[in-house]
C-alpha cells in the first residue's frame, strides 16, 4: 500500500492540498492515494482492448507482440473499442435523462395535485418549452399545460412515430437535416440507449463504424435528456439569473450546521434550500448560527446557479469537504458520488445520507426522499444536521481559509436579457458584431469533470486563461465551471488581468449597460452538466440569426479533465452538432486505429464536428484556436 497523500501536485487549488496534507498525517486514505496503488493500469483496458461482454471472455487484444488479434468471438479490435465506447455513451444518456426522467415525474406529480411541494416557478418557460414542443397553451391553466409537457417528456423515452422531440427541435433545421442524412435522429431516448445494449450484446454488431454511428444518435439522444433536464428544472425551480456567490472549502463556516449537498438533481436541493431559509431556528436551537448550504459538484451548481449557494468543491476533491471535519451532513441524490465518501466520513465522524432508491451506498445512512412529502423530508434531514452539529459543538476542525468570488446564473435567457440593454430588438447582433470584428475571435465551453490523472484544475485553469487572452468567449459548466470559479475565474474583478482587449471591451459593454459598473466575470457560468444544453442553445440562436448551421460556427468544447461516461456521451453530442470537441485525458480507443481515425478525422465529413485528444493543454489549446480560426474563414471573417 502506497502512503496516504504523498504529495505530489495533485491539486492546482491550494485549499485542496492543505487537507490532503491533513489526510497525510491523520492517515486516511483518499481517491489520490488510490490512485496511486493502482498504477500501473491496464493497457489492455487503457487502449480499450480487452471485453467481457460474454461469459467465454474476458478477451484482450495484444497490439504490439504475437498475442491474440480478435476476441475468441472472432471480434476485432476495432469492434471491441467501437462496442466500448458505445457502452459508455449509452450510459452517460441513461444518467443524464435519467434525471430528466425524473424531473417529469416530478412536473406530472405537480400538475396532478400528488405533491403541493413544487410549483411553476417559470411560465414564461413553460409556455415558451410547451410552444416548442406543440403543446397549445393559449387561455390554458399553467397546471395543464404542465401535464402535457410533463407526458410529451416521458413520451419522447420511448420508440415512436416522430422522433425525440427534445432533440428534432432543438436545433436548427440544417441541422435536423444533417442528422437526418446520416441516420443520427433518435427515435426514442430509452430505445436508443437499449439498442446499444442489443447491438454490443455477443454476437451482433460487427461493424465498427455502424456500431460508432449508432453511439453517435445515442449522443444526440443525451442531447435530448441533458435539454429536457435543463428545461424540465427551470420551469419547476426557476431560470437563473446573474447571483453572486463564492467557491471552496472557506465557504464552510465552523459556527454553522454545514450541510453539503452533493449530486445532481435539484428535486432535492432546491427544496432543503428553500426549506432551510424558513427553518433558521432548528439550527439556532442547538447552538449554532444558523444552516449553511454549499454545494459539491452537479447540484451545487443548480443551486449557486438559482439561489447563490455557494460551492465548497468539485468533483475529485469531493472528499477534502468530509476532511474538514466541519461538515455535519452530506446529503447526496446520485451520480458522481464516490462510495468513498462514506468510508473518509467515518474516519471523521460525519454523516453521509443517501436519498434515492437507486444510490445507496454501504457506510452511509438512507432516507428516501419523495416529492410527495418533500418538505416534510427536507424537514427531518434538517434535523438530523442540526443533531449532528449539536455533538460537534466545539470540537476542532480545520476550514482552509480559501474562497473565491463568483458571478453565476448565464442561462441563455440571462444572457439575452442581459445583451437586450444594448440592442433591444436583436439582442444578439451586439455578439454578432463582436465576432466579426473579431473582439471575439470564437466561442469555448469548458465542460465535464476533475480526473485523477490530471493535477487537479490544471487542464482547465492553462486551457482558459490562454485562450481568454486570446480574445475566446469562455462558458463553463460542471465541473469545469467549478475548476474555473475555484481559481477566480468567474470574479469580475479578474476581467482585466486575465482578458485580451477585444474580449474584455465586450464583456465590460454588457456589464455597464446592465448597471453592474464594470465587466461580467472573464467566464460566463451555464450551469451544471445537463445544462450543456444552455451552451447548445445559444449555440443554437447565433446559427439560426446568422442563417448557418451550427457546424459552421467558431464555437469548441473541451471536457479537460473528462472522468465520467456522461462526459463521453456530451463529447458525442457536442460532434454530432457539429463542433470541434477536445478531450484532455485519454479515451480508451487507441487500441483502435480506425476508431481514432473516424472519431478524429472522418466523422468531421459527416457532422462537422469532431474529437481531438490532447493531454497538453498548451497543444490543446493552440488546437482549438485553430479550430476557431478554420471557421472564422469559412465565414468569411
Ligand atoms: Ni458532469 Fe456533474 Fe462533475 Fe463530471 Fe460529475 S458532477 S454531471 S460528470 S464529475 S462534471
Ligand atoms: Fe470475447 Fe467475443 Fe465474448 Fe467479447 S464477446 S468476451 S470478444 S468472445
Amino acid at each position: 500500500m502506497a502512503k496516504p497523500g504523498n504529495s505530489n501536485k495533485k491539486s492546482l487549488d491550494p485549499a485542496v492540498n492543505q487537507m490532503l496534507e491533513k489526510a497525510r498525517k491523520e492517515n486516511i486514505q483518499t481517491v489520490w492515494d488510490r490512485y496511486e496503488v493502482m498504477l500501473p493500469q491496464c493497457g489492455f483496458g487503457d487502449t480499450g482492448l480487452c471485453c467481457r461482454h460474454c461469459l467465454q471472455g474476458p478477451c484482450r487484444i495484444d497490439p504490439f507482440g504475437d498475442g491474440p488479434k480478435t476476441g475468441i468471438c472472432g471480434a476485432t479490435a476495432d469492434v471491441m473499442v467501437a462496442r466500448g465506447l458505445d457502452r459508455a455513451i449509452a450510459a452517460g444518456t441513461a444518467a443524464h435523462s435519467g434525471h430528466a426522467k425524473h424531473l417529469a415525474h416530478t412536473l406530472m406529480k405537480m400538475s396532478l395535485d400528488k405533491t403541493r411541494d413544487y410549483q411553476i416557478k417559470d411560465e414564461v418557460k413553460l409556455k415558451a418549452v410547451s410552444t416548442r414542443m406543440g403543446i397549445p397553451v393559449d387561455g390554458r391553466l399553467a397546471k395543464d399545460i404542465a401535464k402535457d409537457l410533463a407526458q410529451a417528456a416521458l413520451a419522447d423515452f420511448h420508440e415512436k412515430e416522430t422522433p425525440v422531440m427534445w432533440a428534432a427541435t432543438v436545433v436548427p433545421e440544417k441541422r435536423v437535416a444533417v442528422l437526418k442524412k446520416h441516420g443520427l435522429v433518435p427515435k426514442g431516448i430509452d430505445h436508443e440507449i437499449s439498442e446499444i445494449m442489443h447491438r454490443t450484446l455477443y454476437g451482433v454488431d460487427a461493424d465498427p463504424v455502424n456500431l460508432l454511428l449508432a453511439g453517435l444518435r445515442c449522443g444526440v439522444a443525451d442531447l435530448a435528456g441533458c435539454y429536457m433536464g435543463t428545461d424540465l428544472a427551470d420551469i419547476l425551480f426557476g431560470t437563473p439569473s446573474p447571483v453572486t456567490s463564492e467557491a471552496n472549502l472557506g465557504t464552510l463556516k465552523k459556527d454553522w450546521v454545514n450541510i453539503a449537498l452533493h449530486g445532481h438533481n435539484p428535486v432535492l436541493s432546491d427544496i432543503l434550500v428553500s426549506v432551510a431559509r424558513e427553518k433558521q431556528g432548528m439550527a439556532i436551537s442547538k447552538g449554532a448560527k444558523g444552516f449553511n448550504l454549499v454545494g459539491i459538484c452537479c447540484t451545487g451548481n443548480e443551486i449557486m446557479m438559482r439561489h447563490g449557494i455557494p460551492s465548497c468543491t468539485h468533483s475529485v476533491s469531493q472528499e477534502t469537504a468530509i476532511l474538514t471535519g466541519a461538515v455535519d451532513l452530506m446529503v447526496v441524490d446520485y451520480q458522481c458520488i464516490m462510495p468513498s465518501v462514506a468510508t473518509v466520513a467515518q474516519c471523521m465522524g460525519t454523516q453521509v445520507l443517501t436519498t434515492m432508491d437507486l444510490c445507496k451506498i454501504t457506510g452511509a445512512d438512507h432516507m428516501n426522499f419523495a416529492e410527495e412529502e418533500a418538505v416534510l423530508k427536507a424537514e427531518e434531514i434538517l434535523a438530523m444536521a442540526a443533531g449532528n452539529f449539536a455533538k460537534r459543538k466545539g470540537k476542532p476542525v480545520e476550514i482552509p481559509e480559501v474562497k473565491t468570488p463568483v458571478v453565476a446564473g448565464f442561462s441563455v435567457e440571462a444572457i439575452v436579457a442581459a445583451l437586450s440593454k444594448l440592442d433591444e430588438k436583436e439582442p444578439l447582433k451586439p455578439v454578432v458584431d463582436h465576432l466579426k470584428a473579431g473582439n471575439i475571435r470564437g466561442v469555448c465551453l469548458y465542460a465535464g469533470c476533475n480526473n485523477v490523472k490530471v493535477p487537479q484544475d490544471e487542464n482547465f485553469v492553462i486551457m482558459a486563461r490562454k485562450m481568454l487572452k486570446e480574445n475566446v468567449l469562455i462558458l463553463a459548466t460542471g465541473c469545469g465551471a467549478g475548476a474555473l470559479m475555484r481559481h477566480g475565474l468567474m470574479d469580475p474583478a479578474n476581467v482585466n488581468a486575465c482578458c485580451g482587449d477585444g474580449i474584455k471591451a465586450v464583456l465590460t459593454a454588457i456589464g455597464e449597460a446592465n448597471g453592474l459598473g464594470g465587466p461580467l466575470p472573464p467566464v460566463l457560468h451555464m450551469g451544471s452538466c445537463v445544462d450543456n444544453s444552455r451552451a447548445v442553445a445559444l449555440t443554437v440562436a447565433l446559427a439560426n440569426y446568422l442563417g448557418v448551421d451550427t457546424s459552421s460556427l467558431p464555437v469548441v468544447a473541451s471536457a479537460a479533465e473528462a472522468v465520467s461516461e456522461k462526459a463521453v456521451s456530451i463529447g458525442a453530442y457536442a460532434v454530432a452538432a457539429g463542433l470541434p470537441t477536445h478531450v484532455g485525458v485519454m479515451l480508451p480507443v487507441m487500441g483502435s486505429p480506425l476508431v481514432v481515425d473516424v472519431l478524429t478525422k472522418t466523422v468531421k465529413d459527416l457532422t462537422g464536428g469532431y474529437f481531438i485528444v490532447d493531454l497538453d493543454p498548451e497543444s490543446a489549446a493552440d488546437k482549438l484556436l485553430a479550430a476557431i480560426d478554420e471557421r472564422r474563414k469559412g465565414l468569411g471573417l
